[in-house]
């Protein structure tokens, strides 16, 4: 049985690469998901599996075409991590099809949410939905018991994970996939990740980087010591989260953590044959175990790595654990903080509150530790100009307590507006609102729309209901609050010369990014990964301006509200309209984004709905409005099974 899998990028089928694998100030992520599902076949006795590295190679319609010519396959595996690969995944099982129509495709990773459209519009033949190793394992026994007959759909329902369409073309959900234990996780192993180069061994060294290219390494004293290893690399130490917001997707239930022993045994070996000495730790939840987070500090400190935690919750770090981590090689902690508004945080379900969130970010910074502020997001259902003021008065009081601007914090990023990708409580909530994915062709849709789309203000769909003058306005009134709150509390307060200088590196190394050019010439805002063309300078010409000289200007910061606000929220909105009827500007914001009033006035939260005096904590999350809207809902079976796969585990 010939058994391949395959990558799948997450820029939008046939855009030219905006910037190459080998370019950014962050290494490649090695494909667990597809390591895992090797390392688990092969303990369960099945040979390697081929692998094809898509996303790493890039390669065209007739690469591909010829590498399955070249390389005849029974089943193949894509791995969609990512919801915005749809188009990727369309494309290529048509290829692969086109080649031998025989081919099992089966697809896993969080784009199968949306089994449903998957399986009717793409060449996919089955999805796995959740975690995937057991039911990979599943599905090669059943491919090689039927390899000269077909797979009937019983069978493969015997397997959980499964989401398939039966002989009557009715979807079928076995359940989500089921969770391999922790002492069974397996670190990915860079010989097998080589395999899937096709011979292009050069593309290994994109998996690490050099620590300079980075700004938080780069911003610690420590990094520079002579005797440390350069090369950077991305490492995952848990798998899952402790939490549910309402913007993430959760494919899998719980928070896992690896085998310590063989932690080490990984770290060493990439120390020793790689030339790494800094990890960049990917988990999307670190420290929630303490005591393994401690243990994982002490072992990477043993090895005389620096490393960095890019998904840390507030409410989970103490100033001792800060400690602890410092002494141990850490050199940052980036948590998801959100909003500064209790409000937002509620809906979103952070469950976390304002105070976790400078206790924790000011635990790093009391003991000389870098945490970015900039995790912000704007525009979830609820949102509205007093919790953006609120996130700005967040932002003045962190930033006036660290002794940097808010100005050299954020100059060089944008505030993410919330992306509704499928999966998510906040997709629910707008397909519940009617706004999104009322048939297959409208999900299809929305899908294509979110294969070449990011987390940034011009690809927002509007499921707030807030006039469009005051949803461009957000990020930037945001800023404007931050400054003047920036403004009052450093009032004959010295300034820290030495963050300060840290943050202008951090931003000089940020500019570098392609993506992240705010001070350039071209792009002046932030780019998705698949857009093909710079958006133009000139697109955004008031934003530029407003960024640069207006919104972080501490003079400006001490007129009154009722003076800057509407000035900056109107010629916000000029832009925005020459944007849509000039420039004839085609994303989201400008397409599909809900600019009928009617609709507007009847989706928008009211704020006593939200009223902590009228509601608790649990009301106020997304996912009890939806799940209260639900229920009036007369909703058809068919109607359940697709809702069953969007909602999660
Ligand atoms: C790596 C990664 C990326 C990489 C993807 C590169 C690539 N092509 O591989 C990059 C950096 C490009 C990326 C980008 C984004 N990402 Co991302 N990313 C991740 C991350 C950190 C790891 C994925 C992973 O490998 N997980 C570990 C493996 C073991 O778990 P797994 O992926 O769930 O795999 C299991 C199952 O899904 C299944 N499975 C997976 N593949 C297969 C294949 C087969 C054949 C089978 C049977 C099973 C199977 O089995 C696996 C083992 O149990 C996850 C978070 C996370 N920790 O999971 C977010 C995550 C996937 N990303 C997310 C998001 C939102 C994004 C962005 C949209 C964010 C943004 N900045 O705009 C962008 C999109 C890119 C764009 N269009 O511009 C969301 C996905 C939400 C969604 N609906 O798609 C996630 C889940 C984070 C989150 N919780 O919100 N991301
Ligand atoms: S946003 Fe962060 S804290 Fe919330 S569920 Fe996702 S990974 Fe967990």
């Amino acid at each position: 049985m010939n058994v391949t899998l395959c990558s799948i990028p997450a820029e939008a089928a046939n855009m030219v690469q905006r910037r190459k694998r080998s370019e950014g100030h962050r290494s490649i992520i090695p494909k667990i998901a597809i390591t895992s599902l090797n390392s688990w076949a092969i303990k369960n006795g099945f040979p390697n599996c081929k692998f094809y590295d898509i996303d790493m190679l890039y390669p065209s319609d007739e690469e591909i075409k010829n590498f399955f010519i070249k390389n005849p396959t029974d089943i193949v595996g894509l791995s969609a991590v990512v919801s915005t690969s749809y188009t990727q995944v369309k494309r290529i099982s048509k290829i692969i099809k086109e080649v031998n129509k025989k081919t099992l495709i089966v697809c896993g990773g969080y784009i199968t949410a949306a089994a449903n459209t998957v399986l009717r519009k793409t060449l996919v033949d089955v999805c796995v939905v959740g975690d995937g190793e057991i039911a990979w394992i599943g599905l090669l026994k059943l491919v090689k018991e039927n390899l000269e007959s077909k797979v009937v759909t019983e069978d493969l329902l015997k397997i959980k994970g499964i989401a398939v369409l039966d002989d009557n073309g009715n979807l079928q959900f076995s359940g989500y996939g089921q969770t391999l234990p922790g002492c069974e996780m397996t670190f990915p192993d860079f010989e097998y990740l080589k395999s899937g180069l096709d011979g292009n061994d050069e593309a290994m060294k994109n998996y690490f980087r050099p620590f300079w290219k980075n700004e938080e390494f780069s911003m610690d004293s420590r990094s520079y010591e002579k005797h440390r290893q350069p090369m950077m690399m991305s490492i995952f130490t848990s798998k899952g989260c402790v939490a549910k917001c309402t913007f993430c997707q959760r494919g899998s239930k719980g928070y896992t953590v690896y085998d310590l022993s063989k932690l080490e045994a990984y770290i060493k070996h990439v120390k020793e044959n790689y030339n790494v000495g800094f990890l960049y730790v990917d988990d999307e939840n670190f420290g929630s175990n303490r005591k393994y987070a401690y243990q994982v500090a002490e072992l990477f400190h043993k090895y005389d790595f620096l490393w960095w935690a890019g998904g840390v919750r507030c409410s989970t770090i103490t100033e001792a654990d800060v400690i602890h981590y410092k002494k141990n090689g850490c050199c940052g902690l980036c948590y998801g903080i959100e909003s500064g508004s209790q409000t937002m945080l509620d809906v979103m379900e952070k469950k976390i509150t304002v105070e976790d969130v400078k206790r924790s970010v000011n635990a790093c910074y009391d003991n000389g530790l870098y945490s970015p502020l900039v995790r912000f997001i704007v525009g979830m259902p609820g949102e509205s100009m007093r919790t953006c003021r609120e996130s700005g008065q967040l932002i003045g009081e962190l930033t006036a307590r660290i002794g940097v601007s808010p100005g050299l914090t954020f100059g060089n990023t944008d505030i993410p507006y919330a992306a509704p990708l499928i999966g998510t409580p906040l997709y629910e909530y707008g397909n519940q609102l009617g706004l999104i994915g009322q048939n297959l062709d409208e999900d299809e849709k929305y899908l294509e729309l979110t294969s070449n789309s990011a987390i940034f203000k011009r690809y927002y769909l509007n499921f707030n209901g807030a006039p469009m003058s005051e949803v461009i306005f957000w990020d930037m009134l945001v800023f404007l609050e931050a400054t003047r709150e920036w403004v009052k509390r450093t009032k004959n307060k010295v300034l820290n010369q030495e963050w300060e200088n840290k943050f202008i590196l951090a931003m000089e190394i940020q500019g570098r990014n392609p993506h992240v050019k705010a001070k350039q010439k071209k792009v002046q805002i932030m780019g998705s990964g698949g857009e093909t063309k710079d958006v133009s300078f000139s697109n955004y010409f008031i934003t530029n301006f407003l960024k640069q000289y207006v919104v972080f200007n501490t003079t400006i910061a001490k007129l009154p509200r009722f003076i800057v606000e509407p000035a900056v929220r109107y010629l916000l909105y000029f832009e925005f309209l020459i944007q849509k009827y000039f420039l004839k500007d085609k994303h989201n914001l400008h397409t599909v984004a809900t600019t009928n009033k009617k609709i507007r006035s009847k989706i928008r939260i009211r704020e006593e709905e939200l009223d902590p005096t009228k509601t608790s904590q649990k009301d106020r999350s997304l996912r009890t409005i939806v799940g209260k809207k639900m229920k009036k809902f007369n909703n058809t079976k068919v109607k359940e099974t697709i809702s069953s796969l969007t909602a999660g585990p």
